[in-house]
């Protein structure tokens, strides 16, 4: 700006101010009366002690609870209108847990809460503020002081705001199709909505999960990175909304559209990693448990295959391709009339036979069950519904009723426990003719616009879900659809879950749910719903997945190949390829679409499609143990390369390379006709090539070869990986001999976990693991457990050696008939039939 004009210009700025005042006052007076009703939480007046914290009274009414929910978890609980509602989330896992004792200690200005050896508050008196500090007392989250608490008398919303560092980025928030990986400086909202073939950006989608891990990179004064993360979660089941620095770059804002500010801020402990953050978060919210291994298998979904000779057909062709499969998928067509629990009797004349004829060809089958119950006053489900009054009620107490497929319908009140019971309670039929799991869709729940809805139809029409002032039951809390929109799906897939575990107890459920809310992992995998055929959404199908499992949820994948549209044989081909390592492995596609199962392309696809399906086959029984280990910590198996190098910074943007564990690191391609590509390795381990055993430096980009028939893998060297042969489907796991594969350059450790596959048996000490361990030259083996089953470890084979080594020594005997490929840099020793407990290599 140039010099001269500065005193003109303050001048007029003069001349201008009183004037502008005069607007701004019109303006405030005249604002609408909402805006007007916010107001700011106020001071401390009062606060009394309890055993776990302290409850506030502010000056403006509100009551608030600060307190812990366990050592390193601070909880917040601000009730604008003073008065508490009883104490019941649908996202906390119901379960003992021991009261952590708070000490508090007051100062004129702040009240202090402290928990012994864990996290601390701090809680400013004037105005109201909080700050939550690890254990160490470093800072962790703190009220923006320009910006505190605040609620709207009037329409009960409430919001809050903190500091924020402008170069901390943000993962989580459940099923997100944002523009970027990391959410950073983006805003969201949480609103399940059936959004058909939405774009890259579209918010909210289907699911509604307000927890997030917080991550940024600190120096010390030695110039060392360290991480240090934090989560927090919301939990509130009305429409919520995070702004991540979107607005002012400075703060975070949350809030909800109504009830209580309830929100845990997770410290991360002394370590402050992002796997002690989820670690807490779903030690609060549960964990996905040990799902049935015929779930890890491959499957295969359309809408719809039907008739039953298409089913049959589909079947066959997995088989006689050698296409390892597991599942196959029935939506909407076989039912009469879109009528849940029901057989069209001509396109499914004995589904009984049908489904035992693909259980002996080792298929399973899963069918699709939605929430609308056709309002037909002579089938028996919307009789039964009807009579024992579970069906969701209009504000003026009639039954709601609203159009989906099988026309118009009535609603099972999710939110109510009898509901839920009688629902469940349904499955006995569908499990009696043998299907093995079911897949609830449409839940936001999604329902038809008709021809006199006003138009254009958007993605977020307010008119595709219930009315707000619709009631529900809220489980003793009655509310209107409003407050319990959010959870009606995951309350669905909860019923489906806690039914079949009534049901069949001696069976794992297996249960797919299209909307949800925090703690859905708890009863169901997720699929990401409508996606598209395309390149890009190939490209975004791994950021959201990343982002889901660090939300928590560990059986989770895309449809492959995209629901809408066709994909064309290459981008099938990368899609499986890309997708053939994420938790939940199943194409789908919509009415119409071309064939897209792996075997209908040509047949250099078909080949490429099935070495893609064989790798994760191979892999099964680490995919297998990472289950495991999620039931334990919480960890994805599916994890971003930042969950496990928090320390490397380079890793934070990183949202087309992802890892399986802490072993397998995936470079896949996304982008049509590239047969090339850059991979970081993170720092810190060095990483093996899977297919040709190269060594690739930890903390460095690599050009590396990827034609269409090779997805980029590598394995972290120091790891041991277990792997089992192909097997056309996991029925033929249970005797298929196992191999370890050891790779090398570092010291380290690996575990396989094994059981029945099924049931409940591994829970009465029915499993065994086997850990091996690197040190040097050596391998140890040590075997714990007690499930006894013909699952020989019949080899072990090192990856990424330079050379054959001299000899191999197994249990102390030079073994004779070990073998060295140079193009793979493998080399293999079998091993006897006997438990061996140590292998040595001498170079
Ligand atoms: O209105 O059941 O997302 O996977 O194939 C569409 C038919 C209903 C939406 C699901 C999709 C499924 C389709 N459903």
């Amino acid at each position: 700006m140039n010099e001269r004009f500065r005193p003109e210009r303050q001048r007029m700025n003069r001349r201008l101010l009183l004037p502008a005042l005069a607007a701004l006052f019109i303006l405030f007076a005249c604002a609408p009366v909402a805006r007007a009703a916010w107001r700011a939480a106020g001071d401390v007046k009062t606060f009394v002690r309890q055993a776990d914290g302290v409850v506030l009274v502010l000056t403006s009414g509100a009551r608030v609870a600060v307190t812990f929910s366990d050592l390193e978890t601070v909880r917040v609980r601000l009730a604008p209108a003073g008065k508490f509602e009883r104490d019941f989330s649908y996202a906390v896992e119901p379960k003992d847990r021991k009261t952590v004792k708070a000490n508090v200690t007051e100062t004129r200005d702040t009240i202090k809460i402290s928990s012994f050896n864990g996290a601390s508050v701090v809680i400013r008196r004037r105005p109201f503020l909080v700050t939550v500090f690890d254990d160490a007392g470093r800072v962790v989250s703190e009220d923006d002081p320009a910006r505190p608490a605040s609620f709207d008398a009037e329409t009960g919303a409430v919001e809050t705001s903190k500091r924020r560092a402008e170069w901390e980025v943000y993962y989580g928030l459940g099923e997100k199709a944002g523009a970027t990986h990391s959410r950073d400086t983006q805003q969201f909202v949480m609103w399940n909505t059936d959004t058909y073939a939405y774009p890259r950006g579209l918010d909210p989608i289907y699911q509604s999960i307000g927890f997030f891990i917080a991550l940024r990179n600190e120096r010390d004064a030695q110039g060392a990175a360290h991480a240090a993360a934090y989560g927090i979660f919301l939990d509130n089941t009305s429409r919520t909304y995070f702004d991540m620095g979107k607005t002012d770059p400075a703060r975070l804002t949350f809030g909800a559209a109504s009830g209580e500010l309830n929100y845990y801020v997770f410290t991360g402990g002394r370590e402050r990693t992002p796997k002690n953050v989820l670690r807490d978060y779903t030690d609060l919210t549960g964990r996905t448990p040990l799902p049935p291994v015929w779930a890890l298998g491959n499957q295969q979904s359309r809408w719809a295959y039907s008739p039953e000779s298409q089913v049959r057909a589909v079947a066959r062709g997995f088989r006689e391709s050698r296409v390892p499969a597991d599942v196959i998928y029935l939506d909407i067509e076989y039912m009469d009339g879109y009528r849940i629990f029901t057989w069209d009797k001509t396109r499914f004349p004995d589904p009984v036979k049908l489904i035992a004829d693909l259980r002996r060809d080792g298929f399973r089958v899963v069918v699709i069950i939605d929430p609308g119950v056709k309002a037909d006053p002579n089938y028996s489900v919307y009789q039964d519904g009807q009579r024992l009054g579970h069906f969701v009620k209009t504000a003026e107490g009639r039954e709601l009723n609203a159009k989906v497929w099988p026309g118009v319908c009535a609603f099972p009140d999710f939110t109510d426990a009898a509901a839920r019971a009688w629902f469940g309670s349904l499955y006995q039929k569908n499990l009696d003719e043998g299907v093995a799991g079911f897949w609830n869709d449409m839940n936001e729940p999604g329902v038809f616009l008709d021809d006199k809805t006003p138009k254009p139809d958007i993605y977020h029409h307010p008119l595709k879900t219930f009315p707000l002032t619709a009631r529900h039951a809220g489980d003793g809390q009655p509310g209107t659809h409003a407050r319990y929109h959010n959870v009606f799906g995951m309350q669905m897939a909860r019923s489906t879950f806690e039914g079949l575990k009534r049901l069949r107890p001696d069976a794992r459920p297996f249960v797919l749910t299209r909307a949800g809310y925090a703690g859905i992992q708890r009863f169901s995998a997720i699929w990401t719903g409508d996606n598209v055929a395309s390149w890009d959404h190939l490209r975004l199908s791994i950021p959201m997945l990343l982002n889901l499992g660090v939300s928590g949820v560990a059986l989770i994948g895309s449809d492959v190949g995209g629901f809408s549209g066709n994909p064309t044989p290459e981008l099938y081909t990368r899609w499986l390829q890309s997708a053939a390592l994420t938790p939940f492995l199943r194409s789908h596609s919509e009415w119409g679409s071309n064939p897209h199962e792996p075997y209908s392309f040509p047949k250099e696809f078909t080949d490429i499609n099935r070495a893609s399906v064989e790798l994760r086959y191979r892999l099964l029984p680490y995919l297998y143990t990472l289950f495991q280990e999620h039931t334990e910590t919480g960890a994805p198996p599916m994890r971003p390369l930042w969950f496990e190098y928090p320390s490397d910074d380079r890793t934070y943007l990183i949202e087309d390379e992802y890892l399986v564990g802490r072993d397998l690191l995936v470079a896949p391609v996304v982008t049509e006709s590239v047969v090339k590509r850059r991979v970081y390795f993170p720092k810190g381990d060095n990483w093996v090539d899977w297919w040709t055993g190269q060594t690739y430096e930890g903390g460095k980009d690599a050009e590396v070869d990827a034609p269409l028939a090779r997805l980029p893998l590598y394995a972290r060297a120091g790891a041991v990986i277990p792997t089992q042969p192909v097997v056309q489907h996991t029925g033929e796991m249970q005797h298929a001999p196992l191999t370890l594969v050891v790779v090398r350059g570092a010291s380290g450790a690996g575990t396989l976990y094994e059981d029945v596959g099924d049931g409940y048996e591994y829970l009465r000490g029915s499993s065994r693991t086997l850990a091996a361990t690197q040190e040097g030259d050596t391998l140890k083996l040590t075997r714990r457990g007690a499930y006894n089953v013909s699952r020989p470890l019949a080899a072990v084979e090192y990856l990424g050696l330079a050379a054959a080594p001299r000899a191999v020594r197994v249990a102390g005997r030079a073994a004779a008939n070990a073998t060295f490929d140079a193009a793979t840099r493998r080399f293999n020793v079998p091993l006897p039939a006997e438990n061996v407990e140590e292998i040595s290599l001498v170079p």
